[in-house]
């Protein structure tokens, strides 16, 4: 059994070639795995399932084109694209995870994350989340056209990073007891996020012995990366 975690590529027309990486990525490596986690921010701004703006199709294709290579998909929306809803599960044919969630991985339990939840020194950015994950704010954004939520979106990202954390350099790294608060909450000793790009392997001491954190990489124009899980182990890659 091997699975495949990726998270943080941003997809967007400005960038071409973490659209095409992740094209080959998809076409080779994933391809070969039993399962693909993505685990948020797929796309650089995600502002309803009913969009089509390039590279949208051109991606949603390529992954419905996974299940027919018997990789299952498994998405989890992240701070830009949350609102992935059924309808982008329909047109891919993926399975939408919660964020949290625990999966089994290697015969283990673990838990998924984007990550954002655990950066809580940054409060402004908290505040804004909890304002843009209210049901009243997706509702109210979700009845408007999309030329109107396309305008409102671009807005929003225009505005400072300081509030929105939408530039890599304004993502704070997580706060340590926020990471120990969900591992004993969810009672896991493994942790896979993305969100703040800071890619890495870490301990963390916690009630029940030592948890591993793994952070995934951002994908860049000039590269991307991966984690396999396989063989009982968690490794790496590049891409
Ligand atoms: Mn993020």
């Amino acid at each position: 059994m091997t699975d495949l975690f990726i998270s943080d590529l941003h997809l967007s027309a400005e960038r071409p070639k973490v659209l095409s990486r992740f094209l080959a990525f998809l076409q080779a490596r994933a391809a070969e795995a039993d399962r693909l986690f993505i685990l948020g921010d797929l796309f650089d701004v995600w502002i309803g399932d009913d969009d089509r703006e390039p590279p949208i199709p051109l991606v949603l294709e390529a992954l419905a084109g996974l299940a027919e290579r018997n990789t299952r998909l498994l998405v989890m929306g992240g701070n830009r694209d949350f609102l992935i809803g059924e309808g982008f599960a329909a047109a891919t044919g993926a399975e939408l995870l919660a964020d949290p969630c625990v999966m089994e991985i290697q015969g283990r339990p673990m838990l998924l994350m984007h990550g954002d939840q655990l950066c809580t020194d940054d409060v402004t950015y908290q505040q804004a989340r909890a304002y843009l994950r209210n049901p009243a704010t997706i509702a109210e954004f979700a009845a408007r056209s999309l030329p109107e939520r396309r305008l409102l979106a671009s807005q929003y990202r225009s505005k400072s990073g300081e509030a929105t954390s939408l530039k890599a350099a304004d993502i704070m790294d997580v706060n340590r007891a926020t990471v120990v608060e969900y591992l004993e909450s969810y009672q896991v000793n493994y942790l896979v996020h993305g969100h703040t790009h800071r890619p890495g392997k870490h301990r963390v001491a916690w009630r029940r012995g030592t948890a591993t954190r793994h952070v995934l990489p951002e994908w860049t124009e000039s590269g991307g990366g991966y984690l396999a899980a396989s063989d009982g182990k968690l490794t790496a890659g590049d891409c």
